[in-house]
């Protein structure tokens, strides 16, 4: 048995499934964490399926943070969807205790390890493949701030420092071009002269966060259209999943995270950037479903950055692709060598493509304004 398979082993040890357990496989397209598929039988009654985590220590330094914001959150939510007369099993997640009831395991190589079980009837898109999709992922994570709305912020973890702090991300891109670990810094000099051009940039919404123009709220701060399950029967976002970096941030990120992801003609690491478009059509969807989730909550100042959140949510990925290009992979998880750099030049590709159309974002937010 490899080392990796008796962590796994050790982990499948850990939780009772409530049945015997048939297998466990690799499952998703997550950058982070290694996610399997855990099949189950019990007894007479049909499989089960549970996913099971690992948590990625490059990211998470704390793991017990990350989980203790994670039940708190996904408690909470459980309740306002009861009350509301909702699926609690299916429109939010839930942790699957340890054998010795704790939120997660820590295997003897020192990973954390937690499990959920797998929410049936649903999908999870890469891509935006109908506008009508990309909309019900708008509506959940909208929906999902809305029902965050007034949990305790001062109870989260700040899972990882200055997630979203886009001057510190810059910050951590000139030191990596500095330090060049991997001597890669002579092949992407026109995606750092990109950033550079956009130095400023990178301070707009945090000055308006100093500034009070912008309120911070409990925000999902990942908001991927692969981090929300459809239901296959209607079509409708249930539930928004990777909780990870629940905690207090900026509503016009999550908007802006999802449109950097969905609103692209191609995929996330597409090679070839001629293939690469921001859509407009989409960008238009998205802001009418989001809004309609979140009902009414966001302030005027928020609906006036939401073009931002965009922009600068998709520069931010950008530098943080590169960031990792250049200091050799060890973030992102990679399936080939080059995939950050073609993840870093689709982000600026799609930034181009909203400073191109930047005065028909605005008209759209102002279309849906209320
Ligand atoms: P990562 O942080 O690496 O992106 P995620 O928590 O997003 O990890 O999980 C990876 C993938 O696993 C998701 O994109 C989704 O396909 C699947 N997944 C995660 N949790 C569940 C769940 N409770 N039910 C069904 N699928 C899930
Ligand atoms: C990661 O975990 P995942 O794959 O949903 C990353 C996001 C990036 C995204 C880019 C904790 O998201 O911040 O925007 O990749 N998550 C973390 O695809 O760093
Ligand atoms: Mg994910």
């Amino acid at each position: 048995m490899s080392k990796a398979e008796q962590y796994l082993s050790e982990a499948l040890d850990a939780f009772d499934f409530g049945g015997e357990l048939v297998g466990a496989v690799r499952y998703g397209h997550g950058h982070i964490n290694d996610t399997f598929v855990v099949h189950t039988q019990p007894g007479e009654d049909p499989c089960r399926r549970f996913i099971l985590q690992r948590i990625s220590s490059a990211a998470f330094k704390h793991p017990e943070q990350v989980m203790s914001n994670i039940v708190g959150v996904t408690r909470y939510l459980a309740e306002k969807i009861r009350a509301a007369g909702g699926d609690p099993e299916r429109e939010t997640m839930s942790v699957w205790a340890t054998r010795s009831g704790e939120s997660y395991y820590t295997d003897s190589e020192g990973s954390a390890w937690r499990c959920y079980p797998f929410i049936e009837g649903t999908i999870c898109l890469q891509s935006a493949q109908t506008p009508e999709l990309f909309a019900a992922s708008g509506a959940a994570f909208g929906r999902f701030q809305r029902m965050l709305d007034g949990y305790p912020a001062d109870t989260l973890y700040e899972t990882i420092p200055r997630f979203h702090d886009t001057e510190d991300r810059l910050a951590k891109f000139l030191a990596a071009i500095e330090a060049d670990a991997m001597g890669r810094v002579k092949e992407v000099q026109p995606e750092i002269d990109f950033v550079l051009e956009r130095r400023a940039d990178c301070s707009v919404d945090m000055q308006a966060l100093r500034d009070g123009i912008l309120p911070l709220r409990v925000t999902h701060n990942d908001t991927k259209l692969n981090n929300v399950l459809i239901d296959r029967k209607s079509g409708g976002g249930i539930c928004v999943i990777d909780l990870d970096t629940v905690m207090p941030g900026l509503s016009i990120n999550d908007f802006g995270d999802s449109i950097r992801f969905g609103a692209n003609d191609n995929e996330e690491d597409e090679p070839d950037q001629s293939k690469v478009h921001f859509n407009l059509e989409l960008f238009d969807v998205y802001t009418k479903a989001f809004l309609e989730g979140a009902g009414g909550a966001l302030t005027n100042a928020e609906l006036d950055y939401l073009p931002w959140g965009a922009k600068l949510m998709t520069l931010e990925c950008g530098i943080r692709f590169l960031t990792d290009y250049l200091e050799g992979d060890h973030y992102f998880h990679i399936q080939r060598p080059q995939q950050n750099l073609d993840r870093a030049r689709t982000q600026f590709t799609l930034v181009r493509g909203m400073e191109d159309n930047w005065d028909a974002m605005r008209a759209i937010v102002d279309k849906y304004r209320k």
